[in-house]
């Protein structure tokens, strides 16, 4: 190996919803890519997130959650999720610390044991218990499975995020940069946010409207205010959860709306004129035609 070869490669982050898989690709990449929520399994599409050193390229992947499939928008989430494990260079299995090892993690160890990459155990949140604790929960995961290595850190305060990502550089193979310098996701821009806007309202509707409610982003354009246009279509699958969204005199709507807008133009470093639809579709989930317009194709 000469000094000066790059070394790069694919690294998946997998572990249960609300483990911090965001959180932490958010941290590496510097800027909100990956939709973050309090509620389980926001994350739809594999993210990536994309690491760049002088010496050194890593690609994450946030897959979607491993669990048993219930529609067609479950199998896709899980058959993603699978196949990105077979792909990559390595696994970062990610837990949280402050969570007792459940049904959901063991499920994904046994997927994990047919992994012949290196999986590293992640235990994050470690911020929120104390120091003694760590060795027995550590100890349990590894019980069940030979890790490569074992980090703990905390994705929201960043301790120990440096070393991981130093050691991840290490053991990746030599091989090309793949995405240039100042590239930190390969997903365009409509991806992003249709995200944002999603994040909105699971944010603002708390439990009232699921996680089955979907955003279409329609068009992109710059309008004679020499602002970006964006036309979005928010998807329900029920009469009810349209009049959640839109609220007593639209009131929701808006709101859904202002807060998406500030992110989006943080976000694009641009002036930007949001307009948002609502649109029930009763089967959108089991309807093959919407995931694949909506971009998730298998
Ligand atoms: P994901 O579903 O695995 O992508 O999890 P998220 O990244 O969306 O995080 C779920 C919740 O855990 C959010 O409220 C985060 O702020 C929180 N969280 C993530 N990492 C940490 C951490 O290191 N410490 C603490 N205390 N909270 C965290
Ligand atoms: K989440
Ligand atoms: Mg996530």
């Amino acid at each position: 190996m000469s000094e000066t070869a790059f070394h790069s490669g694919f690294v998946a982050i997998v572990g249960r919803p609300n483990v911090g898989k965001s959180t932490f690709l958010n941290r590496v990449v510097g800027q909100k890519v990956a939709i973050m929520s309090n509620k389980a399994q926001t994350t739809r599409n594999k993210i990536q997130g994309i690491y760049t050193t002088e010496h050194s390229q890593i690609v994450f992947i946030d897959t979607p959650g491993i669990h048993k499939p219930q529609n067609k928008l479950d199998e896709f989430m899980m058959n993603s999720a699978t196949s990105a494990l077979n792909e990559v260079d390595a696994v970062l299995f990610m837990v949280s610390a402050k969570d007792r090892m459940g049904a959901g993690d063991t499920f994904i160890i046994d997927q994990l044991k047919k992994v012949k990459q290196p999986v590293y155990l992640i235990v994050n949140k470690i911020d929120t218990v104390h120091p003694n604790d760590l060795a027995p929960f550590v100890e349990q995961y590894q019980a069940e499975l030979d890790f490569a290595q074992v980090f703990p850190i905390s994705a929201l305060q960043g301790n120990n995020v440096d070393e991981l990502l130093a050691t991840l550089n290490q053991n990746l193979p030599e091989g090309p940069q793949y995405y240039p310098d100042d590239q930190i996701t390969d997903h365009p821009e409509y991806f992003v946010v249709s995200e944002l806007i999603r994040e909105k309202i699971l944010e603002l509707t708390r439990d009232e409207v699921p996680h089955s409610v979907a955003v279409n982003v329609e068009r992109m354009r710059r309008n004679d205010q020499d602002k970006l246009k964006i036309e979005a279509t928010i998807i329900v699958e029920r009469d009810g959860q349209k009049g959640i969204i839109i609220g007593k005199g639209g009131k929701m709507l808006k709101e859904i709306g202002t807060r998406a807008r500030r992110d989006i133009e943080h976000l694009l470093g641009d002036k930007v004129y949001l307009q948002l639809w609502v649109k029930i579709d009763k089967n959108w989930r089991d309807n093959q035609r919407y995931l694949n317009e909506l971009g998730y194709q298998k």
